[in-house]
């Protein structure tokens, strides 16, 4: 064998430098680049420093306490450090709550609380995918063809927003429920830029006899930090990612209720609330294998800097930059989703513009603006989507304020400026379209400016002093 020092000791730069080189690649891409895909963040130093650790090693099935293999005292520890505050980030009371921070990110989430909630072919109701859900929540294609999981272990009928204000229609989702009779319905999305009414949701969900759910990934930073509604007040079980606006590493948590329910009518004295074993038996040993341990202490990080008054400062400025920016483009003339946004995001439907959301995305790569193609409700198809998503959780946490936010919205009207032109000179189909993005110098030019900007600003996570490529 290999001396331990030889295999287990070198530094990644020596033992793959491949690899070192293609991180080193990726950090000057972030560093200089504008990240506006809505659903990522840069997380802390102190959060990376966590997810590289040796915890990587341990194996750990079962519940802090109750594991299927020994030397987990400190495991156990930092599992039970996690999920108290992830119960103090989220301002629950213990013995109303309960959460699990074993799910290794929000897919496996949500199908572990359904998998807890549900039976096979149970109904379900989620925003559709084409209305800014996830496809977590039930989607299939327009012709029926079924695309996520829980499409296909369970009967989901989807809700949608009204196609002339983009809000949620919920007189439309009380009627389609009230027929279709849900045993769960799923509030929370992937591309809504608007806050959710849960006391109506409750109500529906009430109406029908169905449990609540809230997938609040988007959102959860703004939650912890009370700048959004609280699900909290009104879903049974609420379920997450930790790297979006939440700023942590990726991994996922389900929240229960748990402790006595509140009385109601038909139901037995002293009734209460049997989520918590169902929950943590389905991430383990249903659907999960041994926990990530070394994801949930970075968890437990970002949750610590989730409680602080600096993150609330942060969350606020968030949804500041999300309305700078949206304000900016939409004085421009440009159709936003909504006409605004209450919270990180923005919806930029180009329908009016005669462009596509892919067309736009690959022209704002090669000027290092980073930011996904969306479908904006009624597009005719979900190959070539109508619009892009523009999320400010990642650049807010390099320290950008409106005025910053204002002229990255200068960036996206002088890129879709670009776009027009080359649509004009070269034609329509993506084809000809790319023809005219090669050697274009104004496409040059605007990546030159939005290096150069990006670049002035501070980097969360690692040190740019170090970085091998630094321009
Ligand atoms: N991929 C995430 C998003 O971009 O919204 C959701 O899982």
């Amino acid at each position: 064998m290999d001396s331990v020092s030889s295999w287990g000791l070198t530094s990644l730069s020596e033992a793959d430098p491949e690899i070192h080189d293609l991180i080193e690649r990726e950090k000057r891409r972030q560093c200089t680049g504008i990240e506006l895909i809505a659903s990522e963040n840069f997380t802390s130093f102190a959060v990376i420093e966590a997810l590289g650790s040796a915890l990587t090693n341990k194996y750990s099935e079962g519940m802090p306490g109750n594991r299927y293999y020994g030397g987990n005292e400190f495991i156990d520890d930092i599992e039970n450090l996690c999920a108290s505050r992830a119960l103090q980030a989220f301002h629950l009371d213990a013995t109303k709550w309960g959460v699990n921070v074993q799910p290794y990110s929000g897919s496996p989430a949500n199908f572990a609380a359904y998998t807890a909630l549900l039976q096979p072919h149970d109904r379900i109701m989620g925003l559709d995918l084409p209305s800014g859900g996830h496809l977590t929540h039930g989607y299939y294609t327009s012709n029926g063809k079924k695309i996520s999981a829980t499409s296909i272990y369970f009967e989901s009928l989807p809700y949608k927003v009204n196609a002339s204000t983009g809000y949620i229609d919920y007189d439309k989702l009380e009627e389609k429920a009230l027929d279709f009779r849900p045993k769960l319905i799923i509030c929370g999305g992937s591309a809504y830029p608007r806050d959710w009414d849960y006391a109506r949701f409750r109500s529906i969900a009430d109406k029908c006899g169905a449990l609540l759910l809230c997938d609040m990934a988007h959102i959860s930073g703004l939650v912890a930090a009370q700048e959004a509604a609280n699900p909290f007040e009104y879903c049974d079980v609420v379920t997450t990612t930790t790297h979006k606006s939440l700023r942590g590493p990726r991994a996922g948590m389900i929240f229960y209720r748990k402790g006595p329910k509140p009385p109601k009518k038909g139901q037995p004295e002293n009734a209460v609330y049997e989520f918590e074993d169902k929950v943590n038996f389905s991430v383990f040993p249903s659907l999960q294998g041994g926990p990530h341990n070394h994801q949930i202490a970075a968890l437990a990080v970002a949750l610590k800097q989730a409680c602080s008054p600096g993150f609330k400062a942060y969350a606020k400025q968030v949804k500041a930059n999300a309305v700078a920016i949206g304000n900016y483009l939409m004085s421009k003339g440009y159709k936003m989703v909504t006409d605004g946004t209450e919270n990180h995001l923005v919806l930029w439907d180009l329908r009016p513009l005669g462009l596509t959301g892919n067309k736009v995305e690959k022209l704002c790569d090669m000027c290092s603006i980073t930011l996904n193609k969306n479908a904006v409700f009624g597009d005719s198809s979900a190959l070539s989507p109508g619009g892009i998503r523009i999320g400010a959780p990642a650049m807010t946490s390099r320290g950008l304020l409106e005025k910053d936010f204002e002229q990255i919205g200068e960036f996206l009207h002088q890129a879709v400026t670009i776009c027009l032109k080359v649509q004009k000179e070269h034609g329509k189909l993506l084809k000809d379209f790319n023809k005219g993005l090669t050697n274009n110098p104004d496409i040059e030019n605007l990546k030159v400016a939005v290096v150069k900007f990006s670049s002035s600003f501070e980097m969360p996570g690692f040190k740019v002093s170090e970085m091998k490529y630094k321009d």
